[in-house]
Formats: structure tokens, sequence, C-alpha cells
């Protein structure tokens, strides 16, 4: 016996993506529904060898369906989240409307499972940002094997973090710089995205910061230890899809290159691909359509005591979103509800 799960916002890149890793690792289905807002109801979704058709989300009654996956961004999930956790359904929203709240755990299964046990205060559970999970992957063995203290990183975010309308501006402004009278202004991003990089991701705080670079912080702090100081500079960069990270650790005890990758060549949900020469480390485009979170360049940072760098990639619609919240699916059926 299975469970009848919903997912909510099938039509888009990483509802998309849900319903392929469902797929993918068999997750134990007896029954799907795929909803999409009023304006995209009809449209034909894949699941594994079958196609859907998206139903309303507007009229759709939860009640005696068990685990709902969302991806339809904070303002739609504020309306309807609460809808379906109190018909009974768990909710795992890809947002980050619940991330912060206190009663709502913040999970990337590889890090803190455990923390399943406290979906039930509002039957929802919060997927982190995915700039976020492949970070605490990665951050993990060494925290646990050298207690981190403060990480500094710098990211290289593909434009399908922003959404289909980004990809498409990458695209069709790339192509329009070779045809003469093609030009394609900027309209998602602030400044031409093609052969350019841009330093801002979400809204900029009174800090300097912008947003995304706080919920790195704030999201690691939950996630792995609320002692660790992190500092994010989030840039976008000409990708479609795959984020890149380089990440500064400080530790509270020494912990040598070697025995940093023999770590992590151990820890869940890394793979190394760390070779001293040309073409030995991984890219955003070897990502795409992977689980893994990739590490390279693993090295001392001999300017402190205790200090490591590493670059990490790794597919942000699948362990940034889509597969992170199967994987709590998964973890949620094998720990709590214990059907399929
Ligand atoms: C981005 N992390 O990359 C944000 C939201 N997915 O745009």
């Amino acid at each position: 016996m299975g469970y009848r799960v919903v997912v909510a916002g099938a039509t888009g890149n990483v509802g998309r993506e849900m319903l392929n890793i469902l797929a993918e690792r068999e997750f134990p289905v007896d029954e799907i529904a795929v909803l999409a807002s009023r304006r995209s109801i009809g449209t034909e979704v894949s699941f594994g060898d079958k196609t859907l058709k998206t139903k309303d989300i507007e009229t759709f009654d939860f009640t005696g369906w068990d685990i709902a996956l969302f991806a339809i961004g904070s303002g739609p999930t504020k309306e309807y989240a609460p809808r379906a956790a109190a018909a009974g359904c768990v909710v795992i929203d890809n947002s980050s409307l619940y991330r912060y709240d206190p009663d709502v755990p913040l999970i990337v299964p590889e890090v803190n499972a455990e923390a399943i046990h406290g979906y039930s205060k509002k039957n929802i559970i919060a997927n982190p940002n995915c700039s976020t999970a492949q970070m605490v992957v990665a951050l993990k063995p060494i925290h646990d094997r050298a207690k981190i203290k403060r990480v500094v990183v710098s990211t290289y975010q593909s434009v399908s973090g922003t959404g289909k309308a980004a990809i498409d501006e990458l695209w069709n402004q790339t192509k329009g710089l070779y045809v003469p009278g093609q030009e394609v202004a900027p309209e998602v991003y602030p400044k031409q995205i093609a052969f350019n990089v841009i330093p801002h991701i979400d809204v900029f705080l009174d800090s300097g910061d912008t947003k995304e670079e706080w919920k790195m912080a704030a999201e690691t702090k939950k996630i792995l230890d609320p002692a660790i100081k992190v500092t994010a500079t989030c840039v976008r960069v000409p990708v479609f899809v795959g984020h890149s990270e380089s990440i500064n650790i400080e530790t509270e005890d020494f912990l040598d290159w070697e025995e940093a990758t023999d770590i992590l060549r151990e820890a869940p949900g890394i793979l190394v691909v760390d070779k001293r020469e040309p073409g030995g480390y991984v890219t955003p485009i070897e990502c795409v359509g992977e689980y893994a979170t990739y590490v390279s360049r693993i090295r001392q940072d001999a300017t402190i005591e205790n200090g490591l760098n590493l670059w990490c990639v790794s597919d942000n619609l699948r362990k940034g979103a889509a597969l992170n919240a199967v994987q709590i699916a998964e973890v949620l059926g094998n720990r709590v509800l214990k059907k399929g």
C-alpha cells in the first residue's frame, strides 16, 4: 500500500522535476493529483509513462490525500498550504514562506532528517533555498568532524533559479547579440545576463545584503548549527541549470585537506571529483539532471589556522528543490507515516 500524493505547481520547472523524481525513485504512489492555477488547468504533465491533466488548486479538496509537494511560490502557498494541512495532508513546501517558522521543520535529509518529527505542529515541512541545500550537504561531514565556526561563500547561480522567463531571457538575449536588430533588452534582470554576471539575487536588505544572502545564513543555522557564522555573496550567472559555490570554511579543530577529502567521499549525497589537473573538477553543465552534490577543488586555506576551501556544484532544480522535497517525502513515509 502506498500514498495518495499531490503535486501543486505541476506545470512549473520545479513541479515537473518533482513528478520526474517521484517516478525515477519509484516513490510508493497509489494515486497522484497534479494541480495548477486556474490559467493552467488541463495542461498535460508527465509522470513516468503516464500523462496527467492538471486540476484547479482553487477547488481541490485535500481530504484523504497523504502528502502534497508544493511548488507554487509564497503567495499561493499562504492560501493553500494551511487548507491542505488542515485537511490532514502533510505539505512539503518549496517556497520560503515557512522556512523560518519555529513550528515548521526545515529539512535536508542528509543533514537533519531527525527534524522530521516536528512536522505535526502545523502538518507542514519546509524545503530550503536551493543555494542552501547543496551547501549544507557539503558542510555537514566537515562540521561533524571539525566543528565549523565560519563560512564565507560566493555563489554562481543559474537563471533557472528565477524561472522559465529568465531561461528564455538568457537564450533570446544571447541569440540577439549575434543577430543585428534582434537585441533583447533586460526585463527579468536589471542588467544584461548574457555574457555577464549580476551580483544581486532577491531583494536588497537594509544591511546591504540581499535576501538570498540572508537566507543562506539563516537557513544554515536552522538546518545545521545556529552557532555557525555565514557570510554570502550571491551572483547570477549566464548558466541555464546548475548552481556553483566557492566555499571557504573555518573550523574549531584542524582538518587536513586530504582527510577532508576522504570524509566528503564517504558522506551521503556527495560525489567528490577532485584531480589537480585541467578538467579535474565539476562544472554546472555536468550536474544537470543528476542527484549528487558535487565537490571539487578541496584544499587547505593556509591564511588561517584551521581553514579549507572547496567548490560545490549541484542541479538547483533537483537537490536544490525537487529532489530534496521528494527525499523529505521518503523520510516522512519511512519514519512517520509508514504506509509504503
Ligand atoms: C534563485 N535561490 O536561485 C533562488 C530561488 N530559487 O533564484
